[in-house]
């Protein structure tokens, strides 16, 4: 995957350079060889405006570092992300979404579909019921938010994988996106999609999900930054159009992960 499939970040010319410049568009380069972080991203995070010098130098200092940190945590050089002992979870497990934790959306199970759509032989919704019917995995993997922080937890469902065969999609196809309770959305690339490690989790901690966490749903993929592991999900679909994501279509490189 190239970042020729990511969309279009925020151009370089919209946010106000001063002599900086050339280091940033080479920052942005390097960032974007590396499949992780756009210059929007880095603004973001930064929380400056790239136009105070120091802080524009802190800004990227860390940057630099915390890629390189974050790199090191995703990638084991057989492209699985580590796992980890029990003992390693991170208690209490961080909650994060673009509103307030109280505010999460709170779903009926019972009533709860999941829609398919797209290039899939068989669009019937699927219910609680009969995705647990389907084998589980489980995985002890490291969760790494865009924010600066990273945390330890417990996620099992369905490989996202044998959702895709159950469904008959067109695995050819590039992209597999996800829609969400709360406005939030999401894709990935087919290849991604397809990892052993990417599952749809009914479980956190060999619980159902909890509220804050996605209840019912949600998409666990330790090879990708946080932003892209949708919780609360009620509708995949199997396209060719990228279809983008929350923080994707705000400047976050697509790809974000290895
Ligand atoms: N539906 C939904 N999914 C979401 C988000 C969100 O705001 N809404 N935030 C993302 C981000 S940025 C992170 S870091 C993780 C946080 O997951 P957690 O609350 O389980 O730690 O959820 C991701 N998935
Ligand atoms: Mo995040």
């Amino acid at each position: 995957m190239s970042d020729a499939d990511a969309k279009p970040t925020r151009k370089p010319e919209q946010i106000r350079l001063t002599d900086h410049r050339k280091g940033l568009v080479k920052l942005e380069r390097r960032l974007l060889l590396r499949s992780t972080l756009s210059l929007g991203a880095l603004s973001m995070l930064a929380g400056c405006d790239l136009q105070d010098n120091d802080q524009v130098d802190k800004a990227l200092w860390t940057m630099s570092r915390w890629n390189d940190r974050v790199q090191a945590l995703l990638f084991r050089g057989d492209k699985l992300a580590p796992t980890y002992a029990a003992s390693q979870i991170t208690k209490p497990f961080p909650f994060n979404a673009f509103y307030d934790e109280f505010d999460a959306p709170d779903i009926d199970g019972a009533a709860w579909k999941l829609e398919v759509s797209g290039l899939v032989r068989d669009k019937q919704p699927w219910t609680l019921a009969r995705l647990r019917n389907l084998p589980q995995a489980g995985q002890i993997t490291r969760h790494i938010c865009i924010e600066g922080w990273s945390a330890i937890g417990q996620w099992s469902g369905v490989p996202l994988k044998s959702f895709l065969q159950a469904i008959g999609a067109d695995i050819s196809a590039k992209y597999v996106g996800f829609k969400c309770a709360d406005r939030y959305y999401s894709s990935l690339d087919m290849p991604t999609a397809l990892h052993p490690q990417t599952i749809l989790a009914l479980d956190f901690g060999q619980e159902p999900l909890p509220t804050s966490y996605g209840y019912p749903l949600k998409v666990r993929v330790p090879t990708k930054l946080g932003f892209k592991n949708p919780k609360h999900v009620v509708a995949v679909f199997v396209t060719n159009e990228n279809p983008g994501g929350y923080w994707e279509d705000q400047g976050y490189n697509w790809f974000s992960g290895i």
